[in-house]
């Protein structure tokens, strides 16, 4: 009987553990690109695999919906964050006004909502014996705001993030805040980069079928398509994504261990590596099976399907 007792108790946390759902925040300059709607889209569709404990708004600066100061870019991508929820329904996921300014040196964080909830909700989860897992699609700053805030918040979160090159260090969401980024690569927080060029660039899409597969997505299919219309392009890449579909579709993802380099604030590539300092990078992503999770999921069928809200 204890036997088959202690059987049912490891089934059961076995169970649970299989169907746990990852704690997740994610960090978006959310009206810089529209790839970045897309990503948000594809994170509040997907809450029987992330347990969202919030969206908070990057500060960005130039862009595609180009912006005069980062602070002008973080409270246009918090209006966007809000607009998404607004258009998707969602009532029960706190979106979070991030910095209104980039790092001025690597050891000063810039305080704000966003990087207060980070550290907040990693607490959360560190008292149940989880961890936070934080996808971040835009300039660095929140983040390493939040673990120059809390020194021991590296042993809490694990960190997602799109962006860098595969072989440089000049690319818009590194630039964005490079104290930010070299505060984050020099600390020991578990880091999965999804480099840029070198492995998303290889994503281009037409543009005339991301409107035609968002054809079915209902009210969020509409505002993704009149993105994709004002984008005005004949093909394009819709990067963000690549950094949810880490949890959504593992297997279209081929990742190396590599050294953790140095950034440099005034040069484009990559330093040395710190000693025994790792990360894991991807170098292979299969777009099929990702956009067909993405558009499978943004479809008013899966919607209404799993009655998420
Ligand atoms: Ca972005």
């Amino acid at each position: 009987m204890n036997r088959l007792l202690g059987f049912c108790v490891i089934a059961l946390a076995l169970a649970s553990s299989l169907f746990a759902k990852t704690p997740v925040i994610l960090d978006t300059d959310a009206y810089n690109e529209i790839d970045d709607p897309f990503a948000v889209a594809y994170v509040l569709r997907s809450r029987d695999v992330f347990d969202v404990r919030g969206i908070t708004a990057a500060p960005y600066h130039g862009g595609d919906h180009a912006v005069d100061s980062p602070a002008e870019g973080v409270a246009l991508c918090h209006k966007e964050i809000l607009n998404i929820k607004r258009i998707m329904g969602v009532t029960d996921v706190p979106a979070y006004m991030g910095a209104p300014r980039f790092m001025t040196d690597t050891e000063t964080p810039v305080r704000s909502d966003a990087s207060a909830a980070i550290v907040a909700e990693a607490n959360r989860c560190a008292a149940k014996g989880e961890r936070l897992t934080v996808i971040a699609i835009g300039a660095l700053t929140n983040v390493a705001s939040a673990l120059l805030t809390d020194p021991k918040l590296a042993e809490k979160i694990d960190l997602v993030w799109l962006g860098g090159h595969l072989d440089n260090a000049s690319e818009f969401n590194l630039n964005g805040d490079r104290y930010a980024a070299k505060a984050v690569f020099d600390s020991d927080v578990p880091f999965t980069q999804i480099p840029c060029f070198g492995v998303v660039d290889k994503h281009y899409v037409p543009c005339q079928w991301l409107i035609d597969n968002l054809k079915g997505c209902g009210a969020i299919g509409e505002h993704l398509t009149s993105l994709v219309k004002w984008a005005n392009m004949d093909r394009r890449i819709i990067w963000d994504i690549t950094a949810v579909g880490v949890f959504m579709t593992p297997r279209a993802y081929t990742f190396e261990t590599c050294g953790r380099p140095t950034i440099y604030i005034d040069k484009d590539e990559y330093g040395p590596a710190r000693p025994g300092a790792k990360m894991r990078r991807a170098v292979e992503i299969d777009k099929k099976p990702l956009y067909d999770d993405l558009f499978g999921r943004l479809s008013e069928v899966y919607n209404k399907k799993t009655k998420l809200f």
